[in-house]
């Protein structure tokens, strides 16, 4: 039978509603978990036609990562571990919205546009997290790789950055680590205690760090890591995944989102805390003070810290590399203006969604990029590797120099380069907390942040807004962008932008100023416009 007939028959078993379209979001394929199985295959048969292209081995993640468990989702991760190029999301949608008997001539003809050799060889690593729908779902990824006859390695679950790992190692042959969920641990820990070993006199209260799995795959992982840690760092694991729902009352998205702790978790006051998402590709931290109030350290406290300490340690090592900072609209305004003006760091923005800003970091001897929700990692050029290596292995060195070059060269060694990485990124700030002897509530001190709110508009279609500037600006509807510019007058301080999410079917509206009371003033305001000027439905949203 050819692999064409083959493909016929398989996708009779995984059929395509008749009439449902679904677009490829910011993260890949995301919505209810009934509507994609015939997703599921054809991203299984479009990542193994990638996979002859570029001669390399392919990821697909099934993962609906922040979602409620109900939805599910599919990200597909490029040779080098990054997200699939932009062209192969337009291929993706074409290929996920074709009605069942056009299937194979969408097929054919993203053969032809990339004249694919179907001669060559395909392999597929898949890897699925948690949810109740992820086994069916990813053995559909498992049987759209077998109908073109790819090959296909199973990781079974694992966190969304494993699984991007996993394809970089086995794209490198082995330079970047193993491509084994233990290598990975081996690598990512051993590089950490080396880091570790720089700080002095860490008290056992020190090494201590309450995690919020969020009831998901990073709450498995972070028990089957623990042994490597050699008790450098004492976890307490809640949300484990025991009882509660995935991502219910708990996780990044919930602790950023309501700008309070996850429900399950006990908190001593100043104690350090930390949440995953429900695939472990972002982070936040908190802690409480004593007067009991709650303080959210995000993704832009993250970039900072993280910075900071590469800045100081380039200095000390008398490395003349360019350190850069990628942010999204999101980004608090307190960050910025530090970044700029008291670190005196570069700093980008771009839109949302990691795939733009981890091109945009790639640009710099080191990128750092970090989405506010948590979401990032640090990026270093080839070049700039080569240079701390060197320096690192240089016995003619001075003391100070030699153990910046040496941090330098352990931090490289703990990041997963490949993509934002809850874990990867715990391990480096433990890490730099450590070093630094820095407590939570002096990291949360370096800046203020400006008071903020989030929140969700459901329109009928969120397609109707349309925005330019990195996402900072309304281009539609019409009137749009000049009510929110009216509004954001009325405050000090004040800045607010709407877009639609590309992995719910939402519209999100951004809001901060002097003041708790004026951003969420101002947040409900701007959520009335979008409601009136962008076809709102389900009611008019009520103040905070
Ligand atoms: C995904 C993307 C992130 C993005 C988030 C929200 O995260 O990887 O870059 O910030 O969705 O996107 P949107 O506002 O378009 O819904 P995750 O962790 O859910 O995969």
């Amino acid at each position: 039978m050819s692999e064409f007939q083959e493909v016929s028959k398989q996708s009779g078993v995984h059929p395509k509603p008749a009439g449902l379209v679904l677009q490829y979001g910011t993260a890949g394929f995301r919505t209810n978990a009934k509507l994609l199985d015939h997703i599921m295959f054809r991203m299984g048969l479009l990542a193994t036609l990638r996979s002859k292209t570029t001669k390399a081995t392919i990821g697909v993640m099934v993962t609906a990562s922040h979602n409620p468990e109900e939805d599910n989702g599919v990200k597909l991760v490029d040779p080098m571990g990054e997200m699939v190029s932009p062209t192969w999301e337009v291929y993706a949608t074409q290929l996920a919205n074709a009605e069942q008997e056009d299937l194979l001539a969408a097929l054919k003809d993203i053969i032809e546009k990339e004249a694919v050799n179907m001669s060559q060889e395909a392999k597929v690593f898949v890897g699925k997290d948690t949810r109740g729908s992820s086994a069916r779902l990813s053995q559909a990824v498992l049987d759209g790789v077998s109908a073109l006859g790819g090959h296909s390695k199973d990781y079974g679950l694992v966190t969304t950055p494993q699984l991007h790992y996993m394809v970089c190692c086995q794209n490198t042959q082995g330079k970047y680590g193993e491509a084994t969920v233990e290598g990975y641990y081996k690598k990512l820990c051993q590089a950490f205690i080396k880091l570790s070993k720089n700080a002095s006199n860490c008290t056992d209260d020190q090494k201590h760090l309450s995690v919020d799995g969020a009831n998901g795959i990073g709450a498995l992982k972070v028990r089957e890591m623990e042994s490597h840690l050699k008790k450098e760092l004492h976890i307490s694991l809640f949300n484990d995944g025991s009882e509660g729902k995935l991502n219910h009352q708990c996780g990044a998205d919930f602790v950023k989102v309501q700008q309070k702790p996850p429900t399950g978790m006990e908190i001593s006051p100043g104690e350090r805390c930390c949440s995953f998402d429900g695939d472990a590709d972002r982070i936040v931290y908190y802690y409480s003070d004593s007067e009991g109030t709650f303080h959210l350290l995000d993704g832009d406290k993250v970039a900072t810290l993280i910075s900071t300490f590469l800045k100081e340690l380039l200095t000390s090592a008398g490395l003349d590399l360019k350190i850069a900072v990628v942010q999204t609209a999101y980004a608090n305004g307190s960050s910025t203006n530090y970044l700029e003006n008291t670190m005196k760091v570069t700093v980008r923005c771009t839109k949302t969604g990691v795939k733009h800003l981890h091109h945009a970091a790639q640009e710099f001897d080191i990128g750092v990029y970090f989405e506010a929700n948590g979401h990032g990692t640090v990026l270093f050029s080839k070049a700039a590797e080569e240079k701390i290596q060197q320096l690192a292995e240089n016995s003619s060195l001075i003391d100070e120099k030699k153990r910046a070059a040496l941090l330098l060269q352990n931090t490289i060694n703990v990041i997963n380069q490949t993509v934002g990485d809850a874990i990867s990124d715990m391990l480096l700030i433990e890490a730099i907390l450590a070093i630094k002897g820095m407590t939570i509530h002096q990291w949360d001190a370096i800046y203020t942040d400006l008071p903020n709110r989030q929140l969700k508009v459901k329109v009928s279609d969120r397609r109707v807004i349309d925005t330019t500037d990195a996402e900072r600006r309304a281009v539609s509807p019409a009137g749009l962008q000049e009510a929110i510019d009216t509004l954001v007058k009325k405050y000090r301080k004040a800045r607010s932008f709407v877009r639609p999410s590309g992995t719910e079917d939402v519209v999100r509206v951004y809001a901060e100023a002097e003041t708790q009371d004026s951003a969420d003033d101002l947040a409900h305001e701007v959520s009335l416009a979008v409601y009136r000027l962008a076809g709102g439905v389900g009611g008019e949203p009520k103040p905070l």
